[in-house]
C-alpha cells in the first residue's frame, strides 16, 4: 500500500491528548523512510513509543520500506504520524518542533552515497552539512527539551589508519565525509555551547535487505538472486580491494536508542570491528548461492571513486563499556541474510519494496 504522509496524519498533524497519551514518549525521526529511519520507527513502535516521521514533499512518496507500519488515523492507538517537511525548510521544522513537541529527535536524513558526493557535492553540503544546523537550530530556537541524535559516519576517518575510535583523527576524503564532519562538530558545538544533549553516532557502514541497491551490498545481494534465477549472468562492479566494517543495520538504531538514554550525551563509535574486502563479501554471498564468483563478477571503472581511503575498522569499545551495546552480525554473515532476503523476494516476486532501482540511492535512501 502506497500512503500519502497526510494521510497517515491526524487532523491538525498532532496525536490527541486523552489520558496516556500526555506520558507517551515521542520521537521525531528525519529521514524515516530510509534504512535507519524504518528499523527505528520499528524499534521504538515496539518500546510504546509515539513515532513522528518526516517526509520529504515529492510527487511520488517512497514509503516502501515504511508502508507495513501505516494504520489508518481512525483506528484506536495509532502511534505512527507522518509528516511532510524537510531539512532544507527550518520554518516548517520549527512548525512540527513545536506541534510534535519530542522527547527524541533523530536526524537520520540527508544525501548518503559517497560517489554521488562527487557529483552533487553542493546538494551533499546542504543536505548532510547544513541540514543539521537547521534542525539543531529550529530545537534551541523553539525552546524543545529533547535528545538529539546525529547520524554520524566512519566516512569521516578516510584516510586515518585503523583501528578507528572516538578520538581517531579525522581526515575526510569526500564532499561527503566533509559535510558530515561540519554535522558531527556543529552537533558537538550545541552540546558544549547551549548545554543540548545532543550526540553523536560515528556508524560503520550498516547494511541490510532494505539497503538500496547503489550501495555495493545489496548490489552484490541482489545480483545473486537474479543470477542464481537466471535472469542476470554479470553483475559489474569497481573496487574489491576496499575495505569495510560491515554490520547489521536493526543493531545499529538499537545503538542509536542507547545513546539517546544514557545519563551523559557523548559520542560513539557503532562498529562490528571486523574487516571484510568487498571480494571477501562478494565471495561469501555467491557462494551461499552454491555459485563461483569468479565466473559472474565484471570489472567496471566506472564505479572506481575519485579517492579510496583507509581500511574503515572501528573500535566501539566505548560502546560497549558505556552503552552495553554491540554488534553480533558481520561480514560473511550478513551476506547471508542478505542474499536469502533477495533469494526469497524474487521467490514471492510480487512488488517488493526494494525494486525501485528506478530511483537513485540518494532519492531513495532518506527524506532530507
Ligand atoms: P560506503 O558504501 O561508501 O562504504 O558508504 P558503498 O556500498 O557505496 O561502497 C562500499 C565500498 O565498495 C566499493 N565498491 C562499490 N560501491 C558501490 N556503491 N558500487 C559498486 O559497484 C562498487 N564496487 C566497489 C566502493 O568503492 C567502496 O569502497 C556507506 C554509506 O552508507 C554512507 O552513507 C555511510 O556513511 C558509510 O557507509 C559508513
Amino acid at each position: 500500500m502506497t500512503t500519502s504522509p497526510r494521510a497517515s496524519s491526524v487532523a491538525g498533524d498532532v496525536p490527541g491528548d486523552a489520558a496516556g497519551e500526555q506520558d507517551r514518549r515521542r520521537a521525531l525521526i528525519v529521514g524515516v523512510t530510509g534504512q535507519d529511519g524504518s528499523y527505528l520507527a520499528e524499534l521504538l513502535l515496539a518500546k510504546g513509543y509515539e513515532v513522528h516521521g518526516v517526509v520529504r514533499s515529492a510527487s511520488s512518496y517512497n514509503m516502501g520500506r515504511i508502508d507495513h507500519l501505516y494504520r489508518d488515523p481512525h483506528e484506536p492507538d495509532v502511534r505512527f504520524f507522518l509528516h511532510d517537511g524537510d531539512l532544507g525548510d527550518s520554518a516548517r521544522l520549527m512548525t512540527l518542533l513545536g506541534r510534535i513537541a519530542p522527547h527524541e529527535v533523530y536526524n537520520l536524513a540527508g544525501q548518503s552515497h559517497v560517489a554521488v558526493s562527487f557529483e552533487r557535492p553542493e546538494h551533499t553540503g546542504d543536505a548532510a552539512g547544513l541540514g543539521a544546523v537547521r534542525l539543531l537550530e529550529a530545537i534551541r530556537a523553539s525552546g524543545i527539551e529533547c535528545r538529539y541524535y546525529q547520524s554520524s559516519s566512519s566516512e569521516m576517518f578516510g584516510a586515518s589508519p585503523p583501528p578507528q575510535r572516538e578520538d581517531t583523527p579525522f581526515q575526510p576524503i569526500s564532499p561527503y565525509a566533509v559535510a558530515k564532519l561540519y554535522a558531527h562538530w556543529i552537533t558537538r558545538n550545541y552540546r558544549e555551547t547551549y548545554g543540548m544533549f545532543a550526540v553523536n553516532g560515528i556508524a560503520f557502514s550498516h547494511e541490510s535487505p532494505r539497503r538500496h541497491e547503489d550501495f555495493v551490498t545489496r548490489k552484490v545481494s541482489r545480483a545473486v538472486a537474479r543470477i542464481q534465477a537466471g535472469l542476470d549472468d554479470y553483475v559489474y562492479l569497481g573496487s574489491l580491494d576496499a575495505v569495510r566494517d560491515w554490520g547489521y543495520a536493526p543493531e545499529y538504531v538499537e545503538g542509536m536508542w542507547r545513546m539517546l538514554q544514557a545519563d551523559e550525551p557523548g559520542d560513539y563509535v557503532l562498529a562490528t570491528g571486523t574487516r571484510t574486502s568487498v571480494r571477501e563479501f562478494v565471495a561469501a554471498a555467491f557462494d551461499h548461492a552454491g555459485l563461483d564468483w569468479q565466473q559472474h563478477v565484471r570489472f567496471d571503472r566506472r564505479y572506481l571513486r575519485p579517492a579510496e581511503g583507509a581500511s574503515l575498522i572501528g573500535d566501539s569499545s566505548l560502546a560497549a563499556e558505556r552503552l552495553g551495546w554491540q554488534a553480533r552480525v558481520h561480514g560473511e554473515g550478513l551476506a547471508r541474510i542478505m542474499v536469502d532476503a533477495d533469494v526469497a523476494a524474487l521467490r514471492h516476486e510480487g512488488r517488493h519494496w526494494i525494486d525501485r532501482p528506478d530511483l537513485p540511492a540518494w532519492q531513495v535512501e532518506a527524506a532530507w
